[in-house]
């Protein structure tokens, strides 16, 4: 099979289930020939990961737990990767969280403990992550992360997230920067909204869906396959002269005032 990602080897991280970005993701690279290695943190996420791999016949290079809150765990996670798959062209890097009762009322209200996780698993993971390509990713290669336009903008109930996120972007930038020199490439997909497990309960969500198919240019949401090819293309070739900035892909409801 030929394709745009032949001989890559691309990691993967935080495939939940089926609905997750990161298996859009996964499946765009698939079918470009990327070699994959997934990352998972819930035994639950793990479990699902590997059903939905056999049905659709793809076969990991590698699948290693990776909880990106525990330091230990990430340097074992790419000390195992490096082992077992030499080195590393790309990183997907497509998780957060945040405590569900600071996502909700105001953002005034957010708790100190609230913050700290919602950063530290949000933004904070993408620095360690990007350390730890340094030494993956010896002939350079892209790191792609997932945004949403809650980092720039207020939008109701995003709240911590949107601090969080706002801090991804901006790490995205200062990162770009570091990695630049060693051919490594840092960007960031702002994606719209997609129902995932994520999404699952909080709330405002429905609302917001229903806004973007009103009101953005296309006049329709997006989905993950959608977020998976413009992925895809920040870990391709065809973007190597691109680094350090955030794709919108939210069927330009961005552009609106
Ligand atoms: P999913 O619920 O499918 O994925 C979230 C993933 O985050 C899970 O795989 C979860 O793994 C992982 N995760 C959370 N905490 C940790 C941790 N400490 N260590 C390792 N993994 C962790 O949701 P999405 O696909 O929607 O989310 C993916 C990314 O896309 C997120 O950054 C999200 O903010 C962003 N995004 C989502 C949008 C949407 O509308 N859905 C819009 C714009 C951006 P586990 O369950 O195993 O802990
Ligand atoms: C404006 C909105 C709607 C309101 C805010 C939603 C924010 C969601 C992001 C965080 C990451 C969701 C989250 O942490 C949920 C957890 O508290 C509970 N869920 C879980 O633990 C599940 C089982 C696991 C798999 O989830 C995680 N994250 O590990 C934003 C929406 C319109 C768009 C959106 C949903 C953006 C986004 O960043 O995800």
């Amino acid at each position: 099979m030929s394709g745009m990602m032949n001989n890559k080897k691309i990691v993967v991280m935080g495939v939940a289930n089926e609905r997750s970005i990161a298996w859009g993701i996964a499946k765009s690279l698939h079918r470009e020939g990327a070699q994959l290695i997934f990352t998972y943190r819930k035994e639950r996420s793990f479990e699902k990961l590997k059903g939905l791999l056999e049905q659709t016949g793809i076969t990991p290079l590698l699948t290693v737990s990776c909880d990106v809150l525990d330091d230990e765990s990430i340097s074992a996670a790419f000390a195992h990767i490096k082992e077992q798959a030499g080195s590393i062209d790309g990183i997907v890097h497509s998780l957060a969280f945040s405590d569900k009762d600071e996502l909700k009322g105001e953002y005034l209200e957010t708790s100190r403990e609230g913050y700290l996780l919602a950063q530290n698993s949000s933004a904070f993971s993408l620095v360690a992550i990007a350390k730890q390509a340094k030494g993956v990713m010896s002939e350079g290669g892209s790191i792609v992360t997932q945004s949403y336009i809650g980092a720039e903008r207020v939008v109701k109930n995003y709240n911590v997230m949107g601090v969080a996120k706002a801090a991804l972007e901006a790490s995205v930038r200062y990162l770009a920067e570091d990695l630049g020199k060693y051919n490594i490439r840092v960007n960031a997909i702002s994606a719209g909204p997609i129902k995932t497990l994520s999404a699952k309960g909080v709330s405002g969500f429905n609302d917001i869906m229903q806004t973007i198919e009103e009101r953005a240019p296309l006049r329709r949401n997006i989905d993950q396959e959608e977020v998976g090819d413009a992925t895809l293309f920040l870990l391709s070739h065809l973007s190597r002269g691109i680094t350090g900035e955030v794709l919108h892909v939210d069927a330009g409801y961005h552009i609106l005032g």
